[in-house]
């Protein structure tokens, strides 16, 4: 079927064709490299180890989707030396075609973060971590990158240990120093995350905390929405559509979840969702999705990472596809009407689409294979790079040194 066929299945296809190429995912630099649980690694021999590994990965994902055309870069693990390694980078992305994007500083493993980063009551080790945020600040302006994208693993473990209050104006504080160092391009992303294993309270716990944060930092900080930091039954779609409202949504973590913060593939659990916080994406004003930043934050521990990284590709394009079908008119119409079972008609009968064969259709149109996960398969890629870095990746498990 081409976008001139007749009726409404030319107009789907013309629908799906422009959301697919209007739709761009980061990619995590993360989530090509050997991560694991809290008890182990599971090692994969074709795993990156390096940056420039993590750079060539990203950059088959994106000839083979044409989606993700940038990588979230992860500070301490991919510029080492700071600001310094950042002509390696741009060597990269001039030599695999693939940007470097958001800017995550590391505000959790460094031992003087045990009682916290941003939020620690000691004025030095606050005092550290803004420094390393003003770095990841520099790096990002360096870099031509416009995110800062900021999660710390902050809480405490027992009521009584610390001060909620007092934790909240040190990061207040912080935020704030990092907010007024942004460049004219810049903006720094507040991520929320409920809790942690073992944690009594978390200091940033939730979208309206974050929110809070934001706004009191600057005209800049917009929040970020990780999918998988919500508690079970969790309306996200509705804490999207509150972001929406007050132009406070500065993008997404995409991941899927069963119970907790799994980072398990987008839609791997619940596709309805996605395609619910999609619907809200999509019907939205084109002013108030401008900048709206779609990033995947996974970590894949039992799925070969390229395939897991594709799959969640396709896999978006496809939920975004069948989004972009709803008939937004017609459903405000009938949500106006209250005519109910009719509006939710409109609604999931987009959902139920079998888009693939358009989405194919678009992908060759496109000069991108009409089926990237066997074009991966056949590419042998996999095999490649799983030779040559297996000597820098023992199989088996590790444990967390
Ligand atoms: C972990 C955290 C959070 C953060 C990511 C990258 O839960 O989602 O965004 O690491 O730092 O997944
Ligand atoms: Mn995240
Ligand atoms: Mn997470």
């Amino acid at each position: 079927m081409t976008t001139n066929g007749a009726g409404a299945a030319g107009r789907d296809a013309e629908k799906i064709w422009s959301a697919l190429d209007g739709l761009r995912i980061e990619v995590p630099s993360w989530g090509f490299a050997n991560t694991g649980t809290r008890f182990g690694k599971f090692v994969q021999g074709g795993a990156a180890t390096t940056i420039e590994e993590k750079f060539s990965d990203a950059s088959q994902v994106n000839a083979l989707t044409g989606a993700s055309p940038s990588i979230a870069l992860h500070v301490l693990w991919d510029l080492p030396g700071g600001v310094k390694d950042v002509p390696a980078i741009q060597a990269l992305e001039k030599q695999y075609g693939v940007r470097a994007g958001s800017i995550n500083p590391n505000l959790f493993q460094d031992l003087d973060y045990k009682f916290g980063s941003i939020a620690n009551p000691s004025s030095e080790v606050r005092g550290r971590a803004l420094a390393h945020l003003l770095d990841c600040v520099e790096i990002g302006r360096e870099l031509g990158s416009h995110d800062v994208s900021i999660w710390i693993a902050d809480g405490s473990n027992y009521p009584g240990t610390q001060s909620v209050r007092r934790r909240i104006e040190w990061m207040e504080e912080v935020l704030g120093a990092t907010h007024a160092a942004l460049g004219p391009e810049q903006r720094m992303l507040v991520e929320y995350k409920p809790f942690e294993p073992a944690f009594y309270h978390t200091d940033i716990a939730d979208w309206g905390m974050a929110l809070e944060l934001a706004r009191r930092a600057g005209p800049k900080a917009k929040v970020l929405v990780d999918t998988g930091h919500h508690y079970q039954g969790t309306n996200i779609e509705q804490i999207v559509a509150w972001l929406l409202h007050l132009g406070a949504l500065g993008g997404f973590h995409f991941n899927d979840r069963k119970y907790a913060d799994d980072d398990l593939t987008l839609g791997s659990i619940d596709p309805y969702q996605v395609f619910r916080i999609f619907h809200e994406i999509v019907s939205a004003k084109a002013e108030e999705r401008a900048g709206i930043a779609f990033m995947i934050d996974q970590s894949h521990n039992l799925k070969g990472k390229m395939e897991a990284m594709v799959q969640t590709l396709v896999t978006a394009q496809e939920l975004y596809a069948k989004a972009s079908l709803i008939d937004q008119e017609r459903l405000a119409e009938l949500q106006q009407a209250c005519k109910l079972v009719e509006a939710e008609e409109c609604f999931r009968s987009a959902f139920w689409q079998d888009v693939r064969p358009v989405v194919r259709e678009w992908r060759v149109a496109r000069g991108l294979p009409g089926e990237p996960l066997k074009a991966l398969a056949e590419s042998g890629y996999v095999e490649k790079v799983t030779r040559e870095r297996a000597s820098k990746n023992a199989s088996g498990v590790s444990s967390y040194a």
